[in-house]
């Protein structure tokens, strides 16, 4: 029965071996990624006691401070990450500059960008919220800490991607290129055992997700676009259904399964859209790629996209191939209905 179960740990290393110059710290590291979400799944179910246990930033019972959650999110990747040998330099969407491996840890070739906790604008009302994560491995010479130019690489040098969805289970999907694997936070023993190997998304979008309040400060493209996936069409399963989360990893996740497109535009109030390119944009790329669809800025793919900030946004059009690829034609101006 145990041999039927496939936990993270062993997909991880089992994919390693078809490495053979891999020296079995990029399974470390995702072994202290899956900690890190075991802790922040704990806490982010036990959001919904705040009220009872203590308020954020209040002092609870126990006479302890109680932190927000992105906060502990934050701290808890950060604690998991900088001291296993594995790390030179990370990012945080929670913080303004890199953060460096305190000097008394060993140093190690990877480099992590993390949103700790995306969509957690959310989590009062009970909203599945996720962890995103970018790796990539250091262009900067070995055996000193890991610089800004470590975090700033193009997203098509990644060497893993992932996210972990905490909503009516916890997940972590992540792809090292080799397809999209999803497993399962299974409580009772405290493992993620795989549940979804090889996701593929559908080439058609079945959904269209996007925050339509902004519909006025778009581009007439954009405009073309969403009115485009409203009209009535039965050859091309129009209209498309609409689902705005609000939460990303969310959105994004039941897009992938089912089929969709998941759009953050500009706009004229958010020139550059809202969603940071290095944390959020670029993981979520790879793995849409993986399972066979696309991610676009509308005139380029994300992933070939050169950061020159942390924290810089993107215009941001991903998920089925065939829906991607329409947008960017009205994006481009090369249709119009
Ligand atoms: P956050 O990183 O501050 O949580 O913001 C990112 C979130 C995404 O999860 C979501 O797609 C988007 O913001 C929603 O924005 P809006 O409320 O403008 O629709
Ligand atoms: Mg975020």
């Amino acid at each position: 029965m145990t041999n039927q179960i496939i936990t993270l740990t062993r997909h991880i290393i089992e994919e390693q071996r078809k490495h053979p110059e891999a020296t079995g710290k990029f399974t470390d590291l995702m072994n202290d990624i899956a900690f890190a979400a075991k802790l922040i799944s704990y806490h982010t179910n036990k959001a919904g006691l705040m009220g009872v246990l203590g308020e954020a930033g209040s002092v609870n019972v126990q006479g302890e401070f109680v932190k927000k959650l992105d906060v502990f999110a934050n701290e808890t990747m950060v604690y998991a990450l900088d001291h296993g040998g594995h790390t030179c330099v990370m990012a945080s969407e929670e913080e303004e500059d890199i953060i460096p491996i305190p000097e008394n840890f060993p140093l190690g070739k990877y480099v992590c960008l993390f949103d700790p906790l995306d969509g957690s604008s959310n989590i009062d009302a009970n909203v599945s919220v996720g962890t995103i994560f970018a790796i990539y491995t250091r262009t900067s010479p070995e055996g000193r800490p890991g610089i800004l130019e470590d975090c700033l690489q193009t997203g098509v040098n990644q060497v893993c991607a992932g996210y972990v969805i905490y909503g009516s289970s916890t997940m972590m999907v992540y792809t090292t290129g080799n397809g999209v694997h999803g497993f399962t936070l299974d409580p009772s023993y405290g493992e993620f055992v795989l549940s979804h190997p090889n996701i593929r998304t559908p080439k058609k979008a079945k959904i269209y997700s996007v925050n339509e309040s902004n519909f006025d400060y778009w581009d007439q493209g954009v405009k073309n676009y969403i009115h485009y996936v409203k009209q009535i069409d039965k050859e091309t399963n129009r209209p498309l259904n609409s689902r705005y989360i609000g939460s990303m990893v969310s959105d994004v996740h039941r897009n992938l399964l089912y089929g969709g497109i998941f759009l953050y535009p500009a706009s004229a109030l958010a020139p550059n859209g809202k969603l940071r390119l290095t944390y959020e944009a670029n993981p979520m790329a790879f793995i849409i790629e993986q399972a066979g669809g696309k991610a676009s800025n509308g005139k380029k793919r994300i992933m070939e996209l050169k950061p020159e900030s942390l924290h810089q946004r993107v215009p941001l059009f991903m998920g089925s191939s065939d829906d991607v690829k329409i947008v960017e034609d009205f994006i481009q101006g090369k249709r119009e209905n």
